[in-house]
């Protein structure tokens, strides 16, 4: 496949050799010079006009080491070629020119009008973060034969496989073997020796064939798509919350930037994630397929808004919009008399008749569990003159307005609470 032990001729490139090591657990790897006549030269004849030897090396140690290996810091020493020491080696392989690119379903597929062998075409294609095709449906399959039609080449190897040897064939990458797309009488094993798939260019069928490289198989590579960025392309509809309330990403879409091949625009397959639970600004951070975007969105407190809905001689009905997060509903008038309730509506008695009163809503989250921890949303105190049945349409006098409290001061707010939730529980017990 054009591979020879690496040939080291610059700088840059003994650096990308030595980088590809890493931590690996061996010291020591062949690279491709040989000692001629007192002269060093590459396997490859390339002009030997650069070395990276260790100090003190070459020294030829009993006139036999006519060999290179490269050390584990990018050193070079003449070594033996035999002996007792176990070195591991280099392979440098010439990058093979692509024919044809596609994109097709979020993968990326190259085709290459080159003849290597099933195991070179796969272990290329690996070498470029995918693998040879691997074919689960019968567009893809279409779109495969559609990128071969242009080909040079008469067959393509594509990611099926027999590794028994028992006719029962399977894709390189594990993806179910559902789909099948064989040519008439394929697989046959012929001679018993068949046992790596490929296309036919004239018609998009399979057949199944030794791993020699007769010159007449290209290769197809397919790489899922490494997302390299994403940004926010429209944002979405909702940036405006109530406290608790559940992220809602209608009308959001991501541009995602890909390591190859070209950008898309997504409207699904993204989460979100963010504090809902805090007031003010908050930073929501979208993830998709490992990478991500933030935006801003503002949360306000929710307003429990009193109304009234009947009355009688002596009662009123009111009730009130329910508050997330709110697990019970304190009613206050005049400051003490309350009732207790998970309902948003409740109803107060024993009310006389051309007298003012004042009412107010406390709303509670009891799942807290510290009692300090707990915390209201309040109603301010809406002042009405309780006229006893009076007409329906306008059965009170409404002297103040009824907006929330709560706000952006959440320490004076939990102050006003420890002193009303004191209150609702006696009266609880009541
Ligand atoms: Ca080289
Ligand atoms: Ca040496
Ligand atoms: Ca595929
Ligand atoms: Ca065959």
């Amino acid at each position: 496949m054009g591979g020879h032990l690496a040939t080291i001729t610059s700088q840059a490139e003994n650096d990308a050799v030595s980088s590809l090591m890493g931590n690996a657990s061996i010291n020591e790897y062949w690279i491709g010079g040989t000692r001629e006549c007192s002269s060093w030269k590459w396997d490859t004849n390339e002009p030997y006009s650069y070395n990276h030897w260790a100090s003190g090396e070459p020294n030829n140690v009993d006139n036999v080491e006519n060999y290179i290996v490269m050390n584990n810091g990018g050193y070079w020493n003449d070594e033996r070629s035999s002996g007792t020491m176990y070195f591991g080696f280099i392979l440098e392989i010439d990058s093979l020119d692509i024919s044809a690119t596609e994109e097709y379903n979020g993968h990326i597929y190259y085709r290459f009008d080159k003849g290597l062998n099933w195991t070179e075409a796969n272990e290329y294609s690996k070498m470029l973060g995918g693998n040879l095709a691997v074919i689960t449906s019968e567009e893809e399959n279409e779109f495969v034969y559609n990128l071969i039609k242009e080909g040079s080449k008469e067959l393509y190897w594509i990611g099926l496989y027999d590794p028994n040897k028992t006719k029962s064939f399977k894709w390189v990458n594990d993806e179910e073997y559902s789909y099948n797309g064989w040519s008439e009488e394929q697989p046959d094993c012929a001679g018993n020796s068949e046992f790596f798939g490929e296309m036919y260019r004239g018609n998009g069928k399979w057949n199944d064939n030794q791993n020699y490289t007769k010159g007449a198989e290209g290769f197809v590579c397919e790489i899922d798509k490494k997302v390299k960025n994403i940004s926010i392309a429209t944002m979405p509809d909702k940036t405006e919350y109530y406290l608790g309330e559940t992220i809602d990403l209608t009308g959001m879409s991501l541009k995602v930037k890909y390591e190859q091949g070209a950008d898309s625009v997504e409207t699904t397959g993204f989460t979100a994630n963010a504090d809902m639970n805090a007031l003010g600004k908050q930073t929501v951070t979208v993830t998709y397929k490992g990478a991500t975007a933030k935006y801003e969105i503002n949360i306000k407190c929710p307003k429990p808004e009193i109304s009234f809905i009947s009355k009688t001689d002596s009662s009123f009905e009111l009730s009130w919009r329910e508050i997330p997060l709110a697990s019970e509903y304190a009613v206050l008038v005049n400051g003490s008399k309350s009732a207790r309730t998970a309902d948003s509506s409740c109803t107060v008695t024993g009310l006389n008749a051309s007298t003012e009163y004042e009412v107010q809503v406390v709303a509670y989250d009891n799942n807290k569990v510290l009692e300090s921890s707990e915390y209201a949303y309040i109603t301010t105190a809406r002042r009405i003159t309780f006229s006893g049945a009076g007409t329906s349409d306008n059965p009170y006098l409404i002297t103040n307005s009824q907006d929330l409290v709560c706000l952006s001061e959440m320490i004076s707010l939990r102050m006003y609470i420890s002193k009303t939730l004191r209150t609702s529980r006696r009266m609880t017990s009541i």
